[in-house]
C-alpha cells in the first residue's frame, strides 16, 4: 500500500457503491454464475460457465482510485490474476489473433469500458470473486469483476460477463461519454479522461461524489427490500 494517494486523489472512509448515475437502479441478472463469454478477433468464440474454476488462486490488497477523486485504501481482493486467465484459458480455448491487443469489457448491468491488453497482463490485474473475506457481494460486482488498481475504478468492470478481443484501430464501445473515458486511465499518471487534463476533471466530477453515492445506495437499499418482499426470488 502507498503512503501517499496518487495526484488529486483524497482518502474516503467508505468503499461507496458507485458508477454512471444510469447504472445505479441496474443489476446483474445472473448474480451467483461466474460465467464469462470470449468474443470477437478470437479463432473460437467460447461460453465458460464456471470461468474461474482450476486456475491458481491469489490474494492482494490493493487500493482503489474512483476517477472523480475519492480512495478507498487496502482492500483484499480474492480471485485469479487476469494473465493466468489469458495464458491458460484465453489462448489455448479461444486463441485471438496476434493483432488483437485492445480488449472491450463488458457487465451485466450494460456498463462497457476497454484496456490495453497489455495492461491487462499486469501482475496486480485481478479477476475477482471475493473481497475482504467473502464473497462478493452485488454492490461490489457479484459475481465478478476486474479489478486493474493502477487504473481508474471505472476499468474494474463490476459483474462483468463478456470479455471482446479487438484490434486496435477498431475501438471499442463506452459506457458514458466518450471524453470521460482515457484508454488507458492511469491513475499515477491521472489520465482521468480523454482530452481534458486531468487536474481539471478533479474540480469537474468532485462535487458529484455526493449525490452519486447517495443515489446508489439509495438504490440497493431497494433493492433489498424488495428482494425482503418477495422472498428472495426478486432479481
Ligand atoms: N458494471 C459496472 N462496473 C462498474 C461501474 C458500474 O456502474 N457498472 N462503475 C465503475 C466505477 S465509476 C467505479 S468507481 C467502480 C466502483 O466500484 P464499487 O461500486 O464496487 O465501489 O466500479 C466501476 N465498474
Ligand atoms: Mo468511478
Amino acid at each position: 500500500m502507498n503512503a501517499l494517494l496518487p495526484p488529486g486523489q483524497r482518502e474516503s472512509d467508505t468503499f461507496h457503491r458507485f458508477g454512471q448515475p444510469r447504472f445505479a437502479e441496474r443489476f446483474p441478472s445472473e448474480p451467483s454464475g461466474p460465467s464469462l463469454t470470449i468474443t470477437g478477433a478470437v479463432s473460437r468464440e467460447r461460453h465458460l460457465v464456471r470461468a474461474l474454476d482450476g486456475l491458481s488462486r491469489v490474494e492482494q490488497i490493493s487500493d482503489f482510485h474512483c476517477v472523480t477523486t475519492w480512495s478507498v485504501r487496502g482492500l483484499r481482493w480474492e480471485g485469479v490474476r487476469f494473465a493466468e486467465f489469458y495464458a491458460r484459458v484465453v489462448v489455448p480455448h479461444a486463441a485471438p489473433s496476434p493483432g488483437a491487443t485492445l480488449v472491450a469489457l463488458y457487465g451485466q448491468d450494460g456498463a462497457c469500458t476497454g484496456m490495453v491488453l497489455e495492461d491487462l497482463l499486469a501482475d496486480d490485474v485481478l479477476l475477482a470473486d471475493r473481497l475482504n473475506g467473502e464473497p462478493l457481494s452485488i454492490d461490489h460486482g457479484a459475481p465478478l469483476r476486474l479489478v486493474a488498481p493502477a487504473h481508474y475504478g471505472y476499468k474494474s468492470v463490476k459483474h462483468l460477463s463478456r470479455i471482446e478481443f479487438r484490434e486496435p484501430a477498431s475501438g471499442y464501445r463506452v459506457s458514458g461519454l466518450r471524453f470521460m473515458d482515457h484508454p488507458r486511465a492511469r491513475v499515477v499518471l491521472e489520465e482521468r479522461g480523454r482530452s481534458l487534463p486531468g487536474w481539471f476533471l478533479r474540480f469537474v466530477y468532485r462535487p458529484l461524489i455526493r449525490t452519486t453515492a447517495s443515489r446508489f445506495a439509495k438504490a440497493a437499499a431497494k433493492r433489498q427490500e424488495g428482494i425482503g418482499m418477495t422472498d428472495g426470488s426478486a432479481t
